[in-house]
């Protein structure tokens, strides 16, 4: 993708496609400010330009040989001080997805190009305005589902794993300077204890390691986990589903079968996003009926989502009790962890007893949820910590692993009292993995790889 080196001015509507109250066009490029006087009036009896002065706002219009296209405001920021470091100009027009577009292709008539996805944000960072830990946490927070995994993805934007990254990579590159003052100049400069090495190093491994440990919790955060809810037909899982949503999304009648096909939706619990998944009812169908034939293919499908969920909330009817058939199933998921049975209808079912470890529900009047919300909390979390200091993704966290495996070399080599010349090529190798985190020190392949990422305008 060598267009990205190129300083040509590009263009894109940064605000989504459809309807809406206003749009936004942006250029980046030393050609935006030529773009936007062959297309912009603040009047349209004549063409008037105003002298576009820096982080000023302008009011006028978007016309092509003085006919109106859109009434619009600027917002103009000149080289360096813009988020890409370049010259930017934001048309805000209406937000009609003609509107938008053609106020593009203006732009692109006069002198700009079209951005790839992620352009802007790629052009930042070539100018160093945004980091690449920052860069990931934009995306994250445009595609965060949750308000905690918003919140986090906004702490990594202002800084936070930036500020930590740097002060281990300054730590390392301090033990580095004074080996290396000793190697190059053993005259003058004694040799650092392999002790004093080995405690610096060992620090740094367990700032690490601290980083490391909510690694599990981060991914929940970012990838959120799958419960199904499965059952016989009737046992009260499409009203469950609705309960939990609070919103009657999936169809619920008293006919066995209502439900054929897989539906799923998302909610946030406590910060996690749980892609929720209804299922048909799980039943052996003896006739060869086109209705049966249809249930039978929700039946597989059902069979196949349970064997991807991360939960299984697994219901029967209170009122029928447990069937052979629902003892059947539960044999065959013995083995899986996650598993929750779940009793429902508990309204009709007042003095019905259930086994041990059956959590009571009822989707009418919305008793035994918190319990079920709960119970589920628990499967997710009984691995990951649940709060978190640090908030990082899978590439961030094999940096990280990286560069402790080098420290853990450079502690291998002290206890052997290898040549110090040696340690520091392990420790320069630990410095170039935790720069790899804020692209300090980074492959064109991984740039590429994160800001192909990102929509256009971005
Ligand atoms: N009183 C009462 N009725 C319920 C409750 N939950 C479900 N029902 C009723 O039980 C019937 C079946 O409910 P559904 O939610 O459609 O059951 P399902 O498991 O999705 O059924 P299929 O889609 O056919 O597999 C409906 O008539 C619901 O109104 C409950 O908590 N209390
Ligand atoms: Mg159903």
């Amino acid at each position: 993708m060598n267009i990205y080196t190129q300083n040509d001015t590009i263009a894109a509507v940064a605000t989504p496609v459809g309807t809406g109250g206003i749009g936004i066009v942006r250029l980046s490029g030393s050609e935006s400010f030529n773009v936007m006087e062959k297309i912009f009036s603040s009047s349209l009896h004549e063409k008037k330009l105003p002298v576009f002065k820096a982080n000023r706002i302008y009011y006028g219009w978007i016309h092509e040989d003085l006919k109106p296209v859109d009434e619009v405001i600027l917002l103009c920021f000149h080289s360096p001080n813009s988020f890409t470091g370049e010259d930017i100009l934001e048309i805000q027009c209406h937000g009609g997805i003609n509107v938008v577009r053609q106020i593009l292709q203006l732009c692109l008539k006069n002198g700009a190009r079209l951005a790839e996805p992620g352009e802007f944000s790629r052009r930042a960072f070539m100018n160093g305005k945004l980091d690449l830990s920052k860069a990931e946490a934009v995306i994250d927070l445009i595609h965060a589902r949750t308000d905690r995994f918003s919140r986090e993805s906004a702490l990594n934007l202002s800084g936070r794993l930036t500020e930590k990254t740097n002060l281990l990579r300054t730590e390392i590159l301090d033990l580095l300077s004074r080996i290396t003052a000793a190697v190059d100049f053993p005259e003058e400069v004694d040799e650092p204890a392999y002790e004093h090495i080995q405690n610096r190093t060992g620090n740094i491994i367990l700032e690490i390691e601290n980083i490391l440990s909510y690694s599990a919790s981060s991914n929940l955060m970012r990838n959120g986990v799958k419960a199904v809810i499965a059952g016989r037909p009737n046992a009260g899982k499409s009203s469950l589903f609705n309960a939990l949503l609070d919103a009657q999304r999936a169809i619920v009648t008293e006919i066995p079968g209502t439900t054929r096909d897989i539906i799923q939706e998302s909610i946030d619990l406590d910060g996690i996003p749980l892609t929720l998944i209804d299922t048909a009812g799980l039943r052996e169908l003896d006739d060869s009926s086109q209705h049966s034939y249809i249930e039978s293919l929700g039946i597989n499908l059902t069979k196949e989502t349970l064997e991807i969920s991360d939960v299984i909330i697994y219901m029967y009817d209170l009122t029928r009790g447990m069937t052979q058939e629902d003892v059947k199933t539960l044999e065959r998921l013995k083995s899986r962890d996650n598993v929750l049975k779940v009793g429902s209808k508990l309204d009709l079912a007042k003095g019905v007893t259930a086994d041990n470890g059956v959590i009571k529900i009822s989707s009418k009047d919305k008793t035994g949820l918190v319990e079920l919300k709960k119970a589920v909390k628990e499967i997710i979390l009984s691995n990951p910590r649940p709060e978190s200091e640090f908030c990082t993704n899978l590439r961030q966290q094999q940096c990280l692993r990286d560069s402790r495996e080098f420290l853990l070399k450079v502690l291998g080599a002290c206890q052997n009292r290898d040549p110090q010349d040696l340690v520091c090529i392990d420790l320069k190798s630990a410095l170039t993995s935790l720069g790899e985190i804020t692209g300090e020190v980074v492959s064109e392949e991984i740039i590429d790889n994160i800001f192909s990422s990102f929509c256009i305008g971005k």
